[in-house]
């Protein structure tokens, strides 16, 4: 973890850069807030590095109280809530953040910039104040965000069909979906074929087919030919996207395909001859 920190002078002076809000959430209430105690700032942005990291901002308390300036802080997190009262306990276990910043005069805003944390995940934060005895302050107020990230699959796929065989391979045609629904592009395909019909509660049980091709952006018509299959055989085909969060579409439709006979009669061998 290697955390940044910034720092402003007075609560009434910091700028509109110092405290960044989430992208949805009013900035009132937000400003306000501060004043209160330990607040989050997180990204927005969905599968970026800001889903791994967390903005941790508090008003600096002093050396005595509310006056001076403090020696050193001391802030913890932890992806579970403090159990009923016993906050002794979570702060035990709780991980302590490195690289925090020095504490600057009672009243100012401090921060850091906390790195590493799981996407799609709530963190709770907890901070303590020492002077340079050390005096050590009780517990401030938690602090709980969840990191963003993406938790939208790709779109399920609705027009696969087979659109050639022969006698060991179906050529399968579909539309891409996209990385959320059908926008951007997924990260990989699953392909799968059974002897039976596939359904969502079979699906594990399907075979999955080697060598799919990577998913190209959202509405894009790609092929794929399912090869070493047997002749004169019927096959069911089904596919899911998955996008680069491990976000799984829902099952396809489902197709059928019957491989072609290409296995001739045998040869007589007993062909005689009689007047
Ligand atoms: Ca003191
Ligand atoms: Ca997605």
């Amino acid at each position: 973890m290697t955390p940044t920190h910034r720092t402003a002078r007075r609560p009434g002076a910091r700028s509109r850069g110092l405290v960044r809000p989430p992208r949805t959430g009013p900035r009132r209430f937000l400003l306000a807030a501060v004043a209160a105690g330990l607040l989050l700032a997180g990204a927005a942005a969905a599968q970026t590095p800001a889903d791994s990291a967390l903005t941790v901002f508090w008003t600096a308390p002093g050396d005595d109280g509310s006056t001076g300036t403090a020696a050193t802080y001391d802030l913890r997190y932890r992806t579970t809530p403090v159990a009923g009262t016993d906050t002794l306990s979570w702060w035990t276990a709780a991980t302590r953040v490195a690289g925090l910043p020095s504490p600057h005069i009672a009243g100012s805003i401090d921060s850091v910039r906390v790195r590493g944390l799981t996407p799609v995940t709530t963190y709770y934060f907890i901070l303590r104040t020492s002077d340079e005895v050390p005096n050590v302050s009780g517990y401030s107020n938690i602090g709980s965000l969840t990191t963003s990230g993406d938790v939208t699959p790709p779109g399920g796929i609705t027009d696969l069909a087979v659109t050639a065989t022969t006698g060991t391979s179906l050529t399968l045609r579909w539309t891409a979906p996209g990385n959320d629904g059908t926008t951007g592009t997924a990260a990989s395909y699953d392909i799968r074929y059974s002897i039976l019909p596939i359904t969502a509660a079979n699906w594990s049980l399907a075979t999955p087919a080697p060598g799919e091709p990577a998913p190209a952006v959202a509405g894009t018509v790609q092929t794929y030919i399912l090869a070493g299959l047997g002749g004169s055989a019927t096959y069911y085909v089904a596919m899911k996207a998955v996008d680069g969060s491990g976000n799984v579409s829902v099952l396809s439709n489902v197709v059928s395909g019957t491989t072609l006979d290409v296995i001739p009669p045998a040869a007589v061998r007993d062909l005689a001859v009689r007047r």
